[in-house]
């Protein structure tokens, strides 16, 4: 990077209350490959972006930054690469939401449907009448069911593995009871799971690696279906339902018989804030495409200021 000062222009939101950062202008040029090649380019050449503008002190490690970026297919309005405090993701459904309500407030999109291009592949946002946005995410489905993995000190901890756009291991009423009291009782929780199944060699498919975990408990109140706590990489948990994690708990409910198309499903976060999602089966094997609603609120647009001379200008690395 040269030694000039570099400015970004960024709109700031938050879907269900997990805050999205994204990029609209200031980025260098990604080239013209796909999503996929894009994240390589981003993380050998301008990791700097994502430490500048998501670890403090501009950011913190709650935050998901998007970078817009050319789409590599004609028919997409966008494309997007979604990165957190601790490095890439494949996919965020809560980003993609908090993506289109930015593209919107930049008078990019005004309603309808719209596609944006992805790392993992192409989805589909919807403006809705309501205010709310769906996205139809790429498809989804649970891969393995009832694995279990020794955790030390909470014993053997049973899940389903699925993909939602992000690999995750599901588990159901284990460990600590799923309530906001428990925050720091399941990120140890969850932590400790994810160490494990790493250590274990257990995996998605192809040796995918699984880097969420999400939990469930009982619904508080007749609003949601389930109460959920997931773990992100980097260490965070999220404070929305998890659209990509909501998407693999479709899949693994549709593949036990215990959700049909058609039916809803109502997912609370650890915060009580609620997606809604509905699947949509591939016709292949136990595959679906999940459509996931939320709604997301522009709560911040400015400029961040790299000054190569301020001695955190790409962040404090701990
Ligand atoms: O909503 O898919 C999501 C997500 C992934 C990580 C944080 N949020």
């Amino acid at each position: 990077m040269s030694k000039a000062t570099t400015f970004l222009k960024i709109i700031d939101s938050h879907t269900g209350g997990e805050p999205t950062r994204v990029i609209v202008k200031g980025c260098p040029d990604l080239g013209i490959g796909t999503s996929a090649q894009k994240i390589q380019t981003l993380r050998e050449n301008y990791d700097w972006i994502r430490t500048a503008t998501l670890l403090e002190p501009r950011g913190f490690e709650a935050m998901v930054g998007a970078i817009l970026t050319e789409p590599h297919s004609e028919d997409c309005v966008a494309g997007v690469i979604f990165f957190n405090n601790s490095g890439y993701l494949n996919m965020c459904i809560h980003g993609t939401i908090g993506l289109a309500a930015t593209l919107k407030h930049m008078g990019v999109i005004n309603s309808g449907s719209h596609k944006i291009d992805t790392p993992v592949g192409i989805v589909t946002i919807h403006l809705n009448d309501d205010d709310s946005i769906s996205v139809d995410n790429v498809a989804s489905y649970r891969y393995k069911s009832e694995i279990s993995v020794e955790v030390p000190n909470y014993g053997t901890i049973t899940g389903d593995i699925a993909w939602g756009g992000n690999w995750f291991f599901l588990i159901d009423n284990q460990g600590p009871k799923v309530i906001p009291e428990n925050i720091a009782a399941l990120t140890d929780f969850t932590q400790a799971v994810m160490a494990a199944l790493l250590e274990q060699g257990i995996t998605g498919e192809d040796g995918g690696e699984i880097d969420h975990i999400e939990v469930f408990g009982p619904a508080a109140d007749d609003h949601s279906d389930s109460r959920n706590f997931v773990m992100c990489p980097g260490g965070e948990f999220d404070r929305s339902p998890c659209g990509t994690g909501t998407s693999a708990k479709l899949a693994s409910l549709y593949d036990s018989g215990k959700l049909a198309a058609g039916d809803t499903w109502r997912q609370s976060s650890i915060i009580n804030t609620i997606f809604t999602g509905e699947v949509t089966p591939t016709g292949e094997a136990n595959q679906v495409i999940p459509t996931v609603t939320g709604s997301a609120w522009i709560n911040g647009e400015t400029t961040v200021i790299i000054n190569p001379d301020d001695p955190f200008a790409f962040g404090i690395h701990y």
